[in-house]
This record gives C-alpha cells, structure tokens and sequence, in this order.
C-alpha cells in the first residue's frame, strides 16, 4: 500500500467476506490507461467540442460525419491504450470468488485484463450497427486514420438498407439495452458486495445501480479520487485513482 492510500479496516473485511462482488464502473476506471473521462476532458477533440454535445441523438441527426469520425477517433485511442493496474487488479480478485463486472464505459479495457463483464450499460465503441433496421455492422474501418486527421468520417452504408451506421452506444435520451439492464439488475440483486469505480454517478438509470445495493444492506465501496454523487450513499470510501486504490485495496485483503 502507498503511504497515501488509506484502505479502511471495514472495506478489507467486506471484501473477505464477500462471495460474490459486482463492480460497477465509470470513466476514471480507464483514465490511467490515458482514456480521458467524460466530464473531466481536456485533451484532444474534447478540447473543441463537449462530449455532452456530441453524444446525442440530435447532433447524430445534425452531423453524422462529425459524429462517427468521433467515435471512429475514441476507437482508435482505445485500440491503442492497455488495461491499467485497476483493471488487473479486477481480474486478480476473480481468483477467488464471482467478481462480474457491470461497467458504463465503452471501452474493452476490463475484457482484455480478463475479467468477466456482465453489460456494457451504454454500449460499445466496437458494436456499430445500422441507425435504420439495427442491423450489426461488421464492416472493416477503410482508413482509420482519417477519423484522427479529418475529423468527418461518411458513415458506412448498412448493407441490408442502405442507411447509415451509427456508433453502437447509448446517447442521452436513448433507453439502456434491455438485455445488459436486466443483467445488471441481476448481478446487483444477486451479489453481497458492489465496488464502485471511478463514476460522477450522475447518469440515470445507471447510478440507480449503486442505491438500490445500499438499499438491500448489500455494502458499497467506492473508489474515486474526488467525491462524487453517490460518495454520500456508499458504505466505504477509499480515495485514490482506480490504478492505485484498487491494487492496494487488493493487497490488504491478501494480507500482503
Ligand atoms: C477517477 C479517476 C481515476 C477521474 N480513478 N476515478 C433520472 C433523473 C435525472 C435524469 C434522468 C433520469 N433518468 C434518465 C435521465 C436522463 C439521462 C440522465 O441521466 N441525465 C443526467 C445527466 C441528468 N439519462 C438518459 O438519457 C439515459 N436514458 C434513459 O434514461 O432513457 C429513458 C428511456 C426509456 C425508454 C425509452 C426511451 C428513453 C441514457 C444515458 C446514456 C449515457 N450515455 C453516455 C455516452 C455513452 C457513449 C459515449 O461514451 O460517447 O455515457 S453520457 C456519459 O456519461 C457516458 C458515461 O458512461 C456516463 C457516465 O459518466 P461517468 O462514467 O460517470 O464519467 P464522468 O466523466 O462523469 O465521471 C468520471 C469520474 O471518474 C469522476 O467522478 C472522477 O472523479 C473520476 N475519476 N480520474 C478513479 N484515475
Ligand atoms: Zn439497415
């Protein structure tokens, strides 16, 4: 443990105890694998353009090329990055009991350090589908790097209809996937331990996630450098970045 990190007492022994733990995750999870965070951007095309804007429906209507060349450059950037010590440390707790990961993020990083992800709330950067007849796209990117130099990327054309791909995410306004709300819901209903990491905990229905654990006496740790909307609902807080808190969340609960 670093001589900043105080893992409470409390939290150790709830994870001991712990047989079956949900982890529910936000952005700052993957912001030490250098994946800016939704609300605390400052680098990149965040610099000119709020994520709030151009993660809707209306400006997918306003200006598809803009939008899926965004999505097209968060892919890349993904693509790129690696899971961090948070994530491993994830996959590391499954050794010896059900962790399942319930994340809002629509990154891969949990999937390549190993761990069981139970739903993806808001979608996938790597699941494009057709805006019309849903279909999956599985079209090969032409020139992935122009999303980086050109900003607008055309959409690709759904082979069944012709309309445009869109990026395989969830947008304000748009409902969650039936299928990874339900098993969300079944992860929170059926486990005695939820983690928390790295979430604003602002975003519905998502945050509700989180309450309704407290709400069964199901204890919830949180792990987040700043305090954030759900700091004052959770059970234990450990305040440090995902990279460092859980890994030596990890190590205390290993006696090491
Ligand atoms: C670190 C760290 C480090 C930094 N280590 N930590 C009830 C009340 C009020 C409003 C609503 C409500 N129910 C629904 C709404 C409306 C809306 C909503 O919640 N709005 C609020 C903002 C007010 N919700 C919706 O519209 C949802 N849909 C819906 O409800 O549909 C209803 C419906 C039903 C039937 C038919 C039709 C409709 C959909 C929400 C979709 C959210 N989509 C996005 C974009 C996804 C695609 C993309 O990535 O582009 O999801 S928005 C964005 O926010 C993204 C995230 O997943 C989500 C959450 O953000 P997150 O992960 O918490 O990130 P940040 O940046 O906010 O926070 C980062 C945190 O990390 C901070 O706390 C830092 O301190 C911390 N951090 N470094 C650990 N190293
Ligand atoms: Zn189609």
């Amino acid at each position: 443990m670093t001589a900043e990190t105080t893992i409470p007492d409390a939290a150790v022994a709830a994870v001991r105890d712990a047989e079956w733990v949900t982890v529910f995750t936000g952005a700052g999870m993957s912001a030490e694998s250098g994946i800016s965070t939704f609300r605390d951007a400052d680098t990149g095309l965040w610099e000119r353009f709020d994520p709030a804007d151009l993660a809707t429906p209306q400006a997918w209507a306003r200006d598809p090329a803009l939008v899926w060349g965004w999505y097209q450059w968060r892919a890349r950037l993904v693509r790129d990055a690696e899971p961090n010590a948070g994530h491993h440390a994830l996959a590391d707790l499954a050794s010896d009991r059900t962790v399942g990961v319930v994340t809002q993020n629509v990154d891969d990083l949990h999937e390549r350090a190993g761990s069981h992800v139970v739903s993806h709330l808001h979608g996938s950067l790597f699941a494009p589908r057709c805006s019309n007849c849903g279909t999956p796209y599985h079209g090969v990117d032409a020139d992935p790097d122009r999303a980086v130099e050109e900003l607008r990327v055309e959409p690709p054309a759904c082979p069944v209809c012709l309309s445009p791909v869109r990026p395989g995410v969830v947008w304000f306004g748009e409902a969650l996937p039936e299928r990874e709300w339900t098993r969300a819901e079944s992860a929170v209903a059926g486990s005695d331990l939820m983690i928390v990491v790295g979430t604003s905990g602002i975003v519905y229905p998502a945050a509700a996630l989180p309450e309704r654990a407290v709400g069964r006496g199901v204890p919830v740790i949180e792990v987040n450098p700043e305090p954030s909307a759900l700091s004052s609902t959770v059970t234990h807080r450990i305040a440090a970045p995902a990279a460092v808190g859980l890994p030596a969340l990890l190590r205390a609960v290993r006696g090491a």
